[in-house]
C-alpha cells in the first residue's frame, strides 16, 4: 500500500476533477453562479445543450445544496459544438486529443482488449475521503438530486456513477451504471435489470440469501466510466481493463463499512448494502429512446446508504438521456459497436468494423465487411447473415440492438447519409432480412415495451444491404456521385475553377 498521487497532477481520464478543469481549458463549459432548481430546471438545461451539442454546463449552486454536497456537471459526455472536436470529450475520457474522430477514440479502446489487465493500485486513503456522513447524518432527500424529466417518478440521483459489486466468492468485480432513484432518507431504488452483470451478481447473493455489499461511486475516472458503460464479458473485471486503457493501475481505496474497493479520487461515494429481496418503486425515467410512459411504474430492489464520503467541493456528474445526443448514445451506442466489431473479429468473420448509427437512436449497427474475404468463404447471404446474427443477437453485447446492417467498403459505417443510401438501395425488404423472434428484445424501444409483440423477445433484423455481386465476383456497378462519376481530369478542373466560377465550396 502506499500514498495516493497528488491529485492535481491526475490527467483528465485518471480524474475527474482534472476532466472539470479540461474541459474548461478546452472552452468546453458553462459556469452557471446562479441557483438553478433541480426539480426540472436543471434537467430542462442539460436537455438543451445535449440537443444542440452546447457545452457542458457546470452548475454551482443547485438550489437546496447543503454545504458542500454538492455542485452538478451536466452532460458529461455529450457532443461539442465545434465540428473539429465533436467527439472532445470522448476523447478527453481515454486521453486521446480532443480532435480525435469516433474512429480513432473506439479503436483506442479496443487496442487493449486483449491485453495483459492491469488491476487497480490499493492505495491507504484519497481525495474521496475528505468527508465522511455517517448514518443519520445525512438525508437523501434533502441532497439536490435532479428531478430530469416531468414524466419521471422521482428523484434520479444516479445516472453517470459506477456500482461495485463483487461475486459472493469473490472472483468477480464489476463496475457499471446502472440508474438509481432516491427513494428515502438512507434508501435508493436501483434500476437492476436482466441480463446485466448487476443482476446476475444480484442473483448471486439472493441465491445465498445475503445481501449484497454494493458501493456506488459518482465522479470516478473517466476511463473507469467508459469501461463502466461497455458489455464487455462475464467475469471480466473492468478495473482491470481501465488500467490497460490507461497503461497504468487506478488507485483504489477500501470502503469504510465493507471490503470493496472504490476510486481513490471519487468525487462522491454511496456505500452500503442492495436487499435480497426487498423492492422499492422505481421508475418512470425517461429514456435513451426518447420516450417516458407515464404509466411505467417499475421496481428495483433496495439499496440501503450507510455512509456517505466525498471530496471536497463535489461534483456530481448528471446524465439527462432523451433525444439526440447525449451518454446513452454516444456511449452505449459507441461501446456495444466496438464490443460486436471485436466479438465478429474473434469469431474470425470478416467484419471491417462496427458502428452504432446516432440517427436510429442507436438501435442498429452497422457492420462493414471485408468482401474479398467474403468472397473466398464461398457462402450465401443466408448463411453469412445467420452467423453474424447468431453471434450479435444470442450474446449481451447485442441487448441494445435491434437492426444489423451490412455494407460493402464503399460504405461510410460513421456517416448516416452513407448508411442509408446503402440500406434503401441493396437490402430487399423481407427477401434480404433475415428476423430473430426467439433471442432477447430490447424492451426499453417503444415498439418492444409499448408495441404489438412480446415486449423481451425478438423484434430484431439482419438486413443486408451487400449486393449479390459482392458474395461472388466483386462490386458490378460504378456509383453515381461527383467522385465516382467522372474522369480524375474533368473533376481537377472543375475544382479548381470552383470558386472563381462564383461556387461555395
Ligand atoms: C449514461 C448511462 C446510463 C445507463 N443507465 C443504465 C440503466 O439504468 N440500466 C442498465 O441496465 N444499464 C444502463 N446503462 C448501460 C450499462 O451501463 C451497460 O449496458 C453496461 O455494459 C452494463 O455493465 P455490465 O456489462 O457490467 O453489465 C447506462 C449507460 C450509460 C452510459
Ligand atoms: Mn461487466
Amino acid at each position: 500500500m502506499s500514498q495516493s498521487h497528488h491529485s492535481d497532477q491526475e490527467p483528465p481520464h485518471l480524474s475527474f476533477r482534472s476532466f472539470v478543469d479540461a474541459l474548461r481549458e478546452d472552452d468546453d463549459l458553462v459556469e452557471i453562479e446562479a441557483e438553478v432548481d433541480p426539480y426540472l430546471e436543471v434537467g430542462a438545461i442539460i436537455r438543451k445543450v445535449c440537443e444542440t451539442d452546447n457545452k457542458a454546463p457546470l452548475f454551482k449552486c443547485p438550489k437546496g445544496k447543503n454545504g458542500q454536497l454538492f455542485q452538478i456537471l451536466g452532460a458529461p459526455n455529450s457532443l461539442r459544438p465545434d465540428p473539429a472536436q465533436r467527439f472532445g470529450r470522448l476523447a478527453r475520457h481515454i486521453g486521446l486529443p480532443p480532435r480525435s474522430s469516433i474512429k480513432e477514440i473506439k479503436n483506442k479502446i479496443l487496442s487493449v482488449r486483449h491485453s495483459d489487465p492491469i488491476p487497480p493500485k490499493i492505495v491507504v486513503t484519497g481525495p474521496c475521503k475528505e468527508n465522511v456522513l455517517k448514518q443519520g447524518e445525512f438525508d437523501l432527500n434533502a441532497l439536490p438530486a435532479p428531478w430530469l424529466h416531468q414524466g419521471d417518478g422521482g428523484k434520479y440521483i444516479q445516472t453517470y456513477g459506477m456500482h461495485v459489486l463483487k461475486s459472493p466468492d469473490g472472483t468477480w468485480v464489476n463496475w457499471s451504471i446502472a440508474r438509481a432513484m432516491v427513494s428515502d432518507k438512507t434508501h435508493l431504488a436501483v434500476n437492476i435489470v436482466q441480463p446485466q452483470h448487476v443482476w446476475q451478481i444480484h442473483e448471486l447473493w439472493k441465491a445465498e440469501g445475503k445481501e449484497m455489499p454494493w458501493a456506488l461511486s459518482f465522479g470516478v475516472p473517466p476511463a473507469a466510466i467508459m469501461a463502466s458503460s461497455m458489455p464487455l464479458p462475464e467475469n471480466f473485471s473492468e478495473a482491470d481493463y481501465v488500467g490497460a486503457i490507461a497503461n497504468c493501475a487506478i488507485d483504489v481505496v477500501k470502503c469504510e463499512t465493507n471490503d470493496l474497493f472504490v476510486p481513490a479520487n471519487s468525487e462522491i461515494v454511496f456505500e452500503g448494502v442492495i436487499s435480497s429481496d426487498k423492492r422499492l418503486p422505481e421508475g418512470p425515467f425517461g429514456e435513451m429512446h426518447g420516450y417516458v410512459f407515464p404509466e411505467d411504474h417499475l421496481s428495483g430492489p433496495s439499496a440501503k446508504v450507510d455512509t456517505i464520503t466525498f471530496r471536497d467541493n463535489a461534483v456530481m456528474p448528471v446524465s439527462c438521456p432523451g433525444r439526440l445526443t447525449d451518454e446513452t448514445h454516444t456511449m452505449i451506442g459507441t461501446l456495444a459497436a466496438a464490443e460486436i466489431q471485436q466479438r465478429c473479429q474473434d469469431h474470425g468473420l470478416p467484419v471491417l468494423e462496427a458502428m452504432t448509427l446516432f440517427e436510429s437512436q442507436v438501435t442498429w449497427v452497422v457492420l462493414k465487411i471485408d468482401t474479398p474475404q467474403l468472397q473466398n468463404m464461398r457462402t450465401t447471404s443466408a448463411a453469412f447473415c445467420r452467423q453474424i446474427g447468431d453471434l450479435i443477437f444470442r450474446n449481451k453485447v447485442g441487448l441494445v440492438i435491434q437492426r444489423v446492417v451490412l455494407v460493402g467498403e464503399d460504405i461510410d459505417v460513421y456517416g448516416y447519409k452513407d448508411v442509408m443510401w446503402a440500406f434503401c438501395t441493396r437490402c430487399r425488404p423481407g427477401k434480404d432480412e433475415y428476423f430473430y423472434e426467439d433471442c432477447t428484445g430490447f424492451w426499453l424501444i417503444p415498439y418492444m415495451g409499448h408495441g404489438t409483440g412480446e415486449t423481451h423477445r425478438g423484434g430484431k433484423v439482419v438486413s443486408d444491404a451487400l449486393m449479390p455481386s459482392e458474395y461472388t465476383t466483386g462490386q458490378d456497378w460504378q456509383t453515381v456521385d461527383f467522385e465516382h462519376a467522372y474522369t480524375d481530369d474533368i473533376k481537377a478542373k472543375i475544382n479548381a475553377n470552383w470558386k472563381e466560377w462564383g461556387f461555395r465550396s
